[in-house]
């Protein structure tokens, strides 16, 4: 393996330094999570049953693919503190959401030269935002490719908590970079899941979308387009912040 999970953590850690000094950004992000999935996990040829048939393969991006790197930038914890109170999405949420999604396509690229650099070919997935309001599903998604790249589990909110919580956003690479074939399966991180002593997000959820029966994913989407009037964002992550599994890995009590 011509370059390490560690190594790219710090290459992307570097790159939102600089950036973050260049734009006079505010300071958004702790250090970020990468990891590794080869492209005959199983998991890979899952992907059409759990999320959509038409889901993408590695090499509708990039034929001879040979893995995923997928990377989580988490929120330093003032971003979610700033979004607790009121119904609506906080202006600092918005442009947390905002900016970190612009930057991440140019970290993609940066990415893609700096493994090109070392021999390896790499593409982007631009097409990963892309999804209807009929069908609100991607056809790549982010979540449950880091999941069986073993980068966390999946909360009753439907957020993917890493080690460093679900606090943040997630983001991939395809490459021709051969790993090893392991099943990484983070342990369960949900206090709800391992024994039903948490359920604060979906007390959080004041819009109909998250409940004990389940996600209404288009009443979420609803909010987010109330938000997007006053805010120019799609957001809305009242079931993501304050919580115990926001910024790290509960503690079972
Ligand atoms: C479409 C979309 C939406 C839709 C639908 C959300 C959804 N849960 O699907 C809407 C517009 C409603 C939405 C809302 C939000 N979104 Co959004 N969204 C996306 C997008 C573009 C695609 C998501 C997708 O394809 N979903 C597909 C369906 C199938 O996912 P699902 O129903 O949650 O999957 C469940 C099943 O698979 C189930 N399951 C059942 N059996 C099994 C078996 C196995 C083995 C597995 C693994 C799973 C599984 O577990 C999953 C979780 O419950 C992704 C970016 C990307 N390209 O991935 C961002 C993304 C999911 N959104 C994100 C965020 C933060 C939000 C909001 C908080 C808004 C905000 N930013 O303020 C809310 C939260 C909604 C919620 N609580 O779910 C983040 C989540 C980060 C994290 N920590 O997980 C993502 C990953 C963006 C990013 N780049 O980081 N979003």
């Amino acid at each position: 393996m011509v370059a390490k999970a560690i190594e790219i953590e710090s290459q992307i850690d570097n790159w939102l330094e600089n950036m973050k000094k260049e734009r006079h950004l505010p300071d958004y992000w702790r250090g970020s999570l990468a990891s590794f999935l080869s492209w005959d996990d199983p998991g890979i040829g899952l992907l059409r049953e759990l999320v959509r048939p038409d889901h993408f393969l590695p090499e509708d991006f990039l034929p001879g693919a040979r893995s995923i790197l997928c990377f989580f930038i988490p929120f330093k914890s003032w971003v979610g503190h700033s979004n607790r109170p009121g119904d609506f999405a906080s202006q600092q949420w918005a442009q947390a959401y905002l900016t970190t999604n612009t930057l991440a396509e140019i970290l993609g690229e940066f990415l893609v030269e700096y493994l090109k650099d070392k021999g390896v070919r790499a593409a982007y997935p631009y097409e990963a935002t892309v999804f209807t309001a009929d069908n609100p599903k991607s056809r790549w998604s982010q979540r449950h490719l880091a999941y069986f790249a073993g980068m966390g589990s999946f909360g009753i909110n439907n957020l993917l908590i890493s080690e460093k919580g679900s606090l943040g956003r997630y983001f991939s690479l395809i490459t021709d970079m051969e790993v090893a074939r392991e099943e990484k399966r983070s342990p369960e991180h949900c206090l709800y899941k391992i024994d039903k002593s948490c359920s604060l997000c979906i007390d959080r959820c004041k819009f109909g979308a998250l409940s004990h029966e389940g996600f209404d994913r288009f009443q979420c989407l609803a909010q987010l387009n109330r938000n997007e009037g006053s805010l120019r964002a799609s957001v809305c992550g009242k079931c993501a912040v304050g919580l115990p599994c926001s910024l790290e890995v509960p503690r079972i009590k």
